[in-house]
Formats: C-alpha cells, sequence, structure tokens
C-alpha cells in the first residue's frame, strides 16, 4: 500500500484504473497483473447478466425438486431423473445411469411443453405401463444457442434463438479441412456462442487424410485444445476421446463435416448415418436431421446435432461482443474510454496491439465484421 502524503490526489481514469500522484509522478496503483484481473471480472460480469444458472443434478435435494415441479405434485418415491436423449418417431428416449428408457412421452405438469425439450436436458419422470411421465425438468447450467432467422410464412424474418443442446460441458467445434473448407469465421463464431452459453470449446479438425490442415496460430492464446484428425486412419481420435472423458459434450458444425463419423469413430460403432458430401458444391447433404446424445463406456455422452447452414449470434450485443475476444482483455483496460468498442475510437490500445502484431489481424478483422454485422 502506498502511503498518504499531502500531495496525493486520487483521479479516477475510466472504470478500472486509479492513478495516484505522488511527489508530483504519476504512478499506476495497480500492476498489470491487476489491471488484467479487475477487466476479466468485469467483462465476466458483463457477460453473465445475459445468462444465468447453475444447479447441479448431483447435488439437489428433494426440496430443490419441489421448487420447480408443478405446485400440487408430492414428491414420491418412484421419480427418477433421466436425460432426455432422443426423440424418434415418437419414441421418447431417455438416459438414466447409463441405461436407456424408451416410451411415449406425457406430462401432467401443465408448466412443461414436452415441444420445449432439448437433448441434455435433466427431466424428473415416472415409468407408467409404456408412458414416460414427465413431472420436472431442472434449470439449465448451459447451453449451446444460435441465432436463426424463421423463414415460415407467419413469421418470416422472425429472429429466434434455436438451441442445439442443454446441459454440456464441452462443445466440439467441428471443422474439415477440405470438403467443406475450413472457415475461421464460422469458428470464431462457434466460439463466441460456447463462452456465452458457459461451454468450454474444443476445436476438431477433422479429414486430415485429405489435405494438410491450416496454420491456426491465431487461435495460439486462447487456451483452446486444437485437435488434428481422420475418421479414416483413426488419427487423433484416441486424443480426443481423453480430453471427453466423464464430460456432456456436443458436435457441432457445418453440414458434412464429419460429426456423426466423428461420433461413430468414438463409439467404435456404426450406429448413426452419415452420407457423401456434394462432389461439385463441397457441401454436406444435412444427413443428420434431430439431434441426439449417446453415451461412452468411459462416462462421456456424445450428443450429434444437424449441420448448421448459418450461425448466427444470439443475444450478443455490440457493447458485449468485445468481451469475448480474449486476446483483447490485456489491452483494453488501456484504451482512452472505459467503452471503446476499439473500431473508430481514438487511443485505442486493442488497435494498437493489431498494428505492433501482438494480436492476430485475422481475429480483430473478423471482431469488426461482427460487430458491423457484415459477417
Ligand atoms: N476422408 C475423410 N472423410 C471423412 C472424414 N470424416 C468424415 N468423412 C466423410 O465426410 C462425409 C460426411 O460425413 P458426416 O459424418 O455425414 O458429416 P456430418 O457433419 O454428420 O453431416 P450432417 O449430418 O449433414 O451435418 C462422409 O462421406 C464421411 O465418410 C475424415 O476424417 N476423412
Ligand atoms: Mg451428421
Ligand atoms: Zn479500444
Amino acid at each position: 500500500m502506498y502511503l498518504l502524503e499531502s500531495n496525493l490526489f486520487f483521479i479516477r481514469f475510466k472504470y478500472l484504473v486509479y492513478l495516484l500522484w505522488i511527489n508530483g509522478e504519476i504512478v499506476n496503483d495497480k500492476n498489470d497483473n491487476e489491471f488484467a484481473e479487475d477487466y476479466a471480472i468485469h467483462s465476466h460480469k458483463q457477460k453473465n447478466q445475459k445468462f444465468k444458472s447453475n444447479l447441479d443434478i448431483d447435488i439437489m435435494n428433494k426440496q430443490q425438486i419441489q421448487n420447480f415441479i408443478y405446485e400440487s405434485d408430492q414428491i414420491k418415491d418412484n421419480w427418477k431423473i433421466g436425460i432426455f436423449a432422443d426423440t424418434n418417431t415418437y419414441v421418447f428416449i431417455l438416459l438414466n445411469n447409463g441405461s436407456i428408457v424408451r416410451g411415449e412421452a406425457k406430462t401432467t405438469n401443465q408448466k412443461i411443453l414436452l415441444k420445449q425439450l432439448i437433448v441434455g436436458d435433466n427431466v424428473i419422470y415416472e415409468e407408467s405401463d409404456n408412458n414416460i411421465n414427465i413431472i420436472g425438468i431442472t434449470p439449465r447450467y448451459s447451453k449451446l444457442a444460435r441465432l436463426r432467422i424463421d423463414s415460415s410464412k407467419i413469421s418470416y424474418g422472425c429472429m429466434q434463438e434455436h438451441i442445439v443442446a442443454v446441459n454440456v460441458d464441452i462443445g466440439v467445434m467441428v471443422a474439415s479441412v477440405i470438403r467443406p473448407k475450413l472457415q475461421t469465421r464460422l469458428i470464431d463464431r462457434y466460439m463466441v456462442m460456447c463462452e456465452y452459453g458457459d461451454i468450454k470449446p474444443i476445436l476438431c479438425i477433422t479429414k486430415i487424410d485429405l489435405e494438410t490442415p491450416p496454420n491456426l496460430d491465431i487461435y495460439n492464446n486462447l487456451d483452446i485444445p486444437i485437435i488434428y484428425v481422420s475418421n479414416i486412419t483413426k488419427e487423433g481420435i484416441s486424443k480426443l476421446r481423453g480430453q471427453l472423458k466423464g464430460k456432456k459434450c456436443v458436435f457441432f458444425g457445418s453440414s458434412g463435416v464429419g460429426k456423426s463419423t466423428l461420433i461413430n469413430s468414438l463409439l467404435e460403432r456404426n450406429l448413426l448415418d452419415t452420407d457423401e458430401v456434394r462432389e461439385k458444391s463441397g457441401k454436406g447433404r444435412h444427413t443428420t436431421s434431430t439431434s441426439s446424445l449417446h453415451p461412452l463406456k468411459d462416462g462421456a455422452m456424445l450428443i450429434d446435432t444437424p449441420g448448421i447452414r448459418s450461425f448466427g449470434l444470439w443475444n450478443i450485443d455490440k457493447d458485449t461482443l468485445r468481451f469475448y475476444y480474449k486476446e483483447f482483455d490485456k489491452f483494453a483496460p488501456y484504451c482512452k474510454f472505459s467503452n471503446c468498442l476499439h473500431f473508430h475510437e481514438p487511443d485505442c490500445a486493442v488497435k494498437k496491439a493489431v498494428k505492433e502484431g501482438l494480436i492476430p489481424k485475422e481475429r480483430y478483422d473478423s471482431y469488426i465484421r461482427l460487430l458491423t454485422d457484415k459477417s
């Protein structure tokens, strides 16, 4: 701590930084690490205002369960907790301690719309005859969402949230080296939505048997594992399996990148349908049409999802986007304006860092594209 002297002033500078005037010298009372820490806390708070929920099914007691079931229901001993895994031509599939439960879904809880269940949802249910009676759904602790623009005639152009999977720990962002060609712009958006939904991202590059993968050094400072695999030679598959052990993981990416093939490789059986990529366009055919969850022997649960054509950011406004680019964190506290968007503002430390090669230009450009909606 500093000694308070007679010629000391406190000047509030931006939202985090305090300067002290001591004996005619301007001295920061925080070192670089403290700046970075403060900024990280601030950015974390900003992001979490958008999405909150944290309830672990394993530590839930009966009282907590009672809180989100229909008021008149009494907790019964035959109630179980399962994970919504799939719905397959009117058969509702749950996973309970690794075993699969099938039946027709019903509910007596007027607060529940079965249509709103998303793969990964934890449900409280009871079995009777061939029916699964859904009694309650637990709050979701994470979600993978994207913006979907409605194309139906009734609500054409409407912006909607499309939730791809919920209660997942890891988002495996799948991209192929070729067929379809790897696009870092898409990967940048996947990363934003993983962080928005409290999901740890892993980047998985497939089809390395077809072509050498491009240099992805731009992601070096982000602490995101990058795993290169071939579903043909099986290179990298056991490394990927190691990263997913015991975790619930959603595989997502464009059609044809090899999500279903990858899950088949991890399961070591051909469970999921896969199909050739169209010769001319190099695009997939949208082979998978619904999401489904598959347990691995080591405790991991793998969620296959349909290929996504466009991956728009959901609920991320222009003021918040900058906090999702972690490489800005080190520099942003030194921008002249605390609310600097790192775009047209003067004395921007982030732009300076880009010029000096301390932030990859490609990442900065991708940020500006998203900020200006030119993605
Ligand atoms: N050479 C090569 N081909 C692969 C690899 N992984 C997948 N493929 C092929 O790519 C094509 C598309 O694979 P899918 O697994 O159906 O792709 P997907 O991502 O599930 O596609 P959607 O279900 O449409 O979203 C298939 O013909 C696969 O055999 C790989 O590592 N190497
Ligand atoms: Mg598929
Ligand atoms: Zn700036």
